[in-house]
């Protein structure tokens, strides 16, 4: 149990060492704190000069980094705020013990609130400002199963209701109910952030206080003292996404921003650290990235202690403890504290000699203390040049009886008589009788003080939080003109959709009403994309200017940053350009300002690279387009397994507010983005895009007459075969870049076989399958009624002949349709994994090429009876098509 010490923390010489510590005390008294940095320096540089190995540490002592007499005393009436915090806390507790009772396994969190309740409450009476003047307030991230506490503050405030409270994670009832974890998308006017997924309120609230800069220095917002402040769990911090973008926060010298980690020691099953000291880690951890660190591990009441501690041995003791000690300590009571803590060393022991064990058991920690906790807030306020970390020690469970410290403690929903009781005594909390014992939501009168002094508070901070509140639409969707460039078609060279749409983008940024208002995102892929022009017309942004120069500068187009650059070259983490576009494209709701992110990347390092972050981007209503560059699992020449996408539009088809397009022609990506921009921005829709762009070259043909609701509704005719007299009649449905190998196989059909192919694009199955779902659920619950016919039925009607449909993604994105189409359809489709050759070779492995359609199609006529099946396996031959090679599906 007892850490080793080492030969280097044993004291061989305390006077020589006094002597050393009295210079040194001298110096920061006369020359302060530079000189002795300058002199530590010094000394380290000539230890190293003389061999000795000098580790660099990141961390201090297992104390409070705040000492007493840099402390101020407590702003606030603390009797009055202990009282409102036990309210909090009752009401926390009793909305979940309720429900649980009530609707048993709805499930809930106690023992997490119980840790944070005192970190939350000195903010909200002290720190989190509801607003700026006429600027909206502090944007904060709530630990999200810690949300009972925050509602039953939100009870307190007279925001919810008694039914709100008991109706917590029932959402579908009648009246209103609360949602389990914060979800903008399920309380919209409430929650900002949604946090429970672990790990996604760190990266997210780093690139929120970054995205704010951004703002502030390209002049779009005016700058504030506003903070983000993210609060996050021990066990949280686990996460690769928590502490993955730490480094940003520094070299972006973020001091709107404040992590606060609750650090109860303990994650769901057990302890955080049991054999290690997780504050200690995560000191060590931020400060070498930069961050300034504020440990609040213990109370005012350790003070005293630690004041008397002349022989040391009690911060000994505190450093020599691991967590899974810690938390023993909680659990066990006071006399195990003594015998088991204090007990280790004579002169420890001695130190607590005039205690009894109920006072050793309730000596606080640093997170249940305002006082310490209101210092170290105050500190990480005043902070500047970049990012504060407050460790606040906790206990999980605190308040809860015999639930405290408990590895159970996470799973503890109900609350029995004896422990409502020992929660009355120990927070002296004037609850009446009955409602305590139904464990009932309770709130004194308005005139109470309690009551009146939270009013207050939030009057002065200036309004109540967390609220969620979008400002009316600034945005003017761009007119038809916008699309008019593209009608005609394309001239020589021909370009990609990607290059075409890079072209639309460059129209959106000049456009005089929302061109500033456009941010283009990049994950270090610009010039894959052939957007490098973007970074001389629009600049990149970089907090601090440019401060080199750039190896190009002699060129046009040269690499060119600035402080109030527009482009957001995020460098290559995908994870922290999801959470900007989320910045971005949440800041409608969040700054009052409307701003339309285009964020375009590598579509394979999309949906399944940060699924997560783009579920959430969802949950916050976010609004903007997604771009999955070189997607398809074809157009990619060379790139291989792990390149090449084919079923991004299928995840994308799980969200359910994205609008997916898998575009072909310049004009159809431009009639879409225009009408995502109206939907979006102009009509406040919650949905936002996704769109595949592909890198082969092609000509653009002209926008078909009247293509224009079919483009978005999800298909149009795009050629309706001439052929007099055929044989038979087929229909050919083309995405992406596929399409232009259905309008080939509209051609073969046609010189060779005599069969009629009508060419289709299809521009977005999830789109159909959506509509012709709601068809169905409406025909569904009004039997009596006349039936209505889904759009793709509506299109297809008086058509002939099967249907091939085609493209670069997985069959089963195609087979999105197939249910109202039933008998005529035949997916083609990019099954299985990416391989390494050219355009031409994936398209035959795969069966996407022209020649697989116009099989396909031959193949289908045959087996409907439309076509000679002898003549149909002949035809095959012809095509150059095997019919023995290996499934790509499988190979
Ligand atoms: C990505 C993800 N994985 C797992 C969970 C399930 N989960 C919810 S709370 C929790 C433990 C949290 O521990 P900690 O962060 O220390 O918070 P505490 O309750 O101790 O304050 C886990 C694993 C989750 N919400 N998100
Ligand atoms: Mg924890």
């Amino acid at each position: 149990m007892h850490q080793q010490l080492t030969e280097r923390s044993v004291d061989l010489d305390p006077r020589e060492t006094a002597e050393w510590l009295e210079a040194l005390d001298q110096i920061v008294e006369e020359a302060g704190s530079d000189r002795v940095n300058f002199l530590l320096d010094k000394l380290t540089e000539r230890a190293r000069d003389n061999g000795v190995t000098v580790p660099i540490r990141t961390t201090t002592d297992y104390i409070n980094t705040i000492t007493v007499d840099e402390e101020v005393a407590y702003p606030g009436d603390r009797a009055l705020e202990r009282r409102i915090k036990s309210l909090t806390r009752w009401n926390a507790m009793a909305m979940v013990s309720h429900q649980n009772k009530y609707d048993d396994g709805i499930g809930g969190h106690i023992s997490t609130y119980a840790s944070l309740a005192t970190l939350l409450e000195v903010g909200f009476n002290h720190f989190f400002r509801g607003s700026y003047g006429d600027q909206p307030g502090d944007l904060i991230y709530f630990q999200g199963h810690a949300s009972p506490g925050v509602y039953a503050r939100a009870f307190l405030e007279g925001r919810l209701t008694e039914e709100h409270l008991n109706n917590f994670r029932h959402e579908l009832r009648e009246g209103p109910g609360l949602s389990s974890y914060p979800h903008p998308w399920l309380m919209k006017d409430f929650w900002q952030f949604p946090t429970v997924s672990m790990g996604l309120g760190p990266i997210n609230s780093i690139y929120q206080a970054r995205f704010m800069r951004y703002l502030e220095n390209r002049g779009l917002i005016p700058a504030t003292p506003r903070k983000v402040w993210t609060f996050l769990g021990d066990g949280e911090m686990d996460e690769p996404e928590s502490t993955g973008a730490i480094g940003v926060a520094v070299r972006e010298k973020l001091d709107n921003l404040i992590f606060v980690v609750n650090c109860n020691l303990q994650r769901l099953d057990g302890p955080v650290r049991g054999n290690g000291k997780i504050i200690q880690e995560l000191e060590g951890l931020f400060r070498g990235s930069g961050w300034n660190v504020i440990k609040c591990i213990w109370g005012c009441d350790w003070d005293r202690l630690l004041q008397k501690d002349t022989s040391g041995r009690l911060v000994q003791l505190m450093n020599e403890c691991l967590d899974g000690d810690y938390q023993s300590f909680k659990a066990r009571g006071g006399a195990y504290v003594r015998k088991e803590f204090f007990g280790r060393y004579p002169e420890t022991a001695q130190l607590v000699e005039d205690m009894t064990d109920d006072e050793i058991a309730s000596l606080h920690r640093g997170g249940h203390d305002a006082r310490k906790v209101y210092n170290a807030y105050k500190a990480a306020m005043e902070h500047k040049g970049g990012p504060t970390v407050v460790l606040a020690k906790t206990v999980k469970g605190y308040g809860l009886g015999k639930f405290e410290g408990r590895n159970s403690t996470h799973q503890q929903k109900k609350l029995n008589e004896e422990m409502v009781a020992l929660f009355r005594t120990r927070f002296e909390i004037a609850i009446p009788d009955d409602a305590a014992r139904d464990g009932a939501p309770f709130r004194p009168p308005d005139s109470s003080p309690e009551i009146a002094y939270l009013h207050e508070r939030r009057r002065v901070l200036g309004g109540y939080l967390p609220v969620r509140k979008p400002a009316p639409s600034q945005t003017k969707a761009p007119g038809p003109e916008l699309i008019d460039e593209f009608r005609n078609g394309s001239k020589e060279p021909h370009p990609s959709s990607t290059m075409a749409f890079v072209r639309l983008l460059g129209k959106l940024l000049k456009n005089p009403e929302i061109g500033k208002r456009i941010v283009p995102i990049v994950p270090d892929e610009a010039r894959t994309f052939g957007m490098e022009a973007m970074f001389r017309s629009h600049s990149i942004y970089a907090s601090g200017g440019q401060n080199y120069k750039p190896e190009d500068a002699d060129v046009l187009l040269y690499y060119k940053e600035a402080k109030d650059g527009q482009v957001l070259e995020e460098g290559i983490t995908e994870g922290g350009s999801m959470a900007e576009f989320t910045a971005a494209g949440t800041a409608y709701a969040n700054y009052g300002v409307d701003m339309i992110p285009f964020y375009i990347y590598y579509s394979m390092f999309g949906f399944q690279r940060v699924g997560d972050l783009i579920w959430a981007f969802a949950d916050s209503r976010g609004k903007g387009f997604l771009l999955g560059g070189t997607s398809g699992r074809t157009t990619l020449n060379g790139e291989g397994l792990q390149h090449q996408d084919g079923h991004s539009l299928l995840l994308a088809s799980t969200v359910p507010s994205i609008a997916a397009y898998d575009p072909c022609f310049a004009y159809e990506i431009a009639v879409i983005v225009r009408d995502g921009i109206r939907r979006m921005f102009e009509n406040r829709e919650d949905l936002f895009y996704y769109l595949t762009l592909y890198n082969e070259n092609y000509p653009h043909p002209p926008m078909p007459e009247g293509s224009e609701e079919g483009i978005l509704k999800g298909i149009y005719r795009f050629s309706k075969s001439g052929l007099a007299k055929p044989k038979a009649r087929v229909q050919l449905f083309g995405s992406g870049s596929i399409l232009t190998e259905a309008i080939k196989a509209q051609t073969i059909l046609g010189e060779k076989y005599s069969v009629a192919a009508d060419v289709w694009s299809v521009t977005s199955y999830n789109e159909l399958r959506r509509e012709a779902l709601k068809v169905d659920r409406w025909n569904r619950l009004h039997p009596a009624e006349p039936a209505k016919v889904p759009y793709i039925q509506q299109v297809l009607e008086g058509t002939e002949g099967p249907i091939v449909a085609a493209s670069d993604s997985m069959k089963a994105v195609q087979d999105q349709v197939a249910p109202w189409l039933a008998g005529r359809y035949v997916a083609l489709g990019t099954d299985g994994f990416g391989r390494s050759d050219d355009r031409e070779h994936l398209r035959a492995h795969f069966e996407v090429n022209a020649a697989s359609i116009a099989g396909a199609a031959l193949s289908k006529l045959a087996r409907d009876g439309k076509f000679d099946p002898k003549k149909a396996a002949k035809a095959l031959g012809e095509l150059g098509i095997n019919p023995e090679k290996p499934d790509s599906a499988t190979a």
